[in-house]
């Protein structure tokens, strides 16, 4: 088996130790920060998520993948990100109400921050309100809505309407993504910008600040 392999069977195993183990002896190997992401990380994640569709496993098993997944992020994060880049905007982040689903959320944190940006984390079940009190405090740049259930998707349309009711929508940016998302939802809702993942959230970003800033 290779370390890729490993690191999948590990994760699926909630064995958080041994993943992040083997992530760094993966980087040590000299494999792609993107490769352990997504052939090692993602592909075990991927094997849960059809099992926990089928009742093979249930809440607990994932919940303690999820954890490794995370332990598995922490010796990756500074391959994912290049350091010692002047903030370029800011970033308010946060997975919407009723969702408690954060990787994908910390994975785009993680490659905005690589980018230079600022990014206040507000975490999971994030309601408009809090969205909208952030932005504010923060002068925020960018607002990026993070969901992974079709029953809380539907909480980002609260989010631009709380932005609007407050009348700070104009100026601000409102990125949306999750498995569920499309672009057409997003345009569907009035949100700005869609992005699949989190590296090309982090590209959309960029170009919404330097644009700002020109
Ligand atoms: Co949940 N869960 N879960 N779960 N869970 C899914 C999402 C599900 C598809 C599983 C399944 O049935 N196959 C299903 C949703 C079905 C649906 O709505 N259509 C589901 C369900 C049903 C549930 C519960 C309702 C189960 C229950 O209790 N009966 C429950 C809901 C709890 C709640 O949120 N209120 C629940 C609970 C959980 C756990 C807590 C156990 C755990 C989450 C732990 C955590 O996040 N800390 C969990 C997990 C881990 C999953 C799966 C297995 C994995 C999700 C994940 O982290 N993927 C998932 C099945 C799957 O996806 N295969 C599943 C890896 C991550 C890197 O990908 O988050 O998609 P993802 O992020 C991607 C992109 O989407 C994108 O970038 C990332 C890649 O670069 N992205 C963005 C994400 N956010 C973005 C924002 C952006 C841009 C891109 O801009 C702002």
């Amino acid at each position: 088996m290779s370390t890729l392999d490993d690191i999948s069977a590990f994760l699926q195993k909630g064995r958080a130790n041994e993943v992040a183990a083997n992530v760094q002896k993966a980087l040590d190997e000299g494999l792609s920060a993107r490769s352990i992401l997504e052939e090692g990380l993602m592909a075990g994640m991927n094997i849960i998520g059809g099992k926990f569709k089928r009742n093979e496993v249930y809440v607990p098993e994932v919940l303690i993948a999820a954890r490794a997944m995370n332990a598995g992020l922490v010796p990756l994060k500074p391959h994912l990100v290049s350091s010692g880049v002047k903030a370029r905007g800011k970033v308010i982040i946060g997975t919407v109400k009723g969702d408690l689903h954060d990787i994908g959320k910390n994975l785009v944190r993680m490659m905005m921050e690589g980018k230079g940006l600022e990014v206040v984390d507000l975490g999971v079940d994030v309601s408009s309100d809090k969205f909208v009190a952030a932005a504010r405090e923060h002068k925020a740049d960018i607002v990026c809505c993070s969901a992974l259930l079709t029953t809380t998707m539907t909480e980002m349309k609260n989010v631009v309407e709380g932005f609007r009711t407050a009348g700070i929508r104009e100026g601000l940016t409102i990125m949306v993504g999750g498995a569920p998302i499309t672009d057409s939802f997003c345009k569907s809702i009035g949100a700005d910008i869609y992005s699949a993942d989190a590296a090309s959230a982090a590209d959309a970003a960029v170009a919404v600040c330097d644009k700002k800033s020109a």
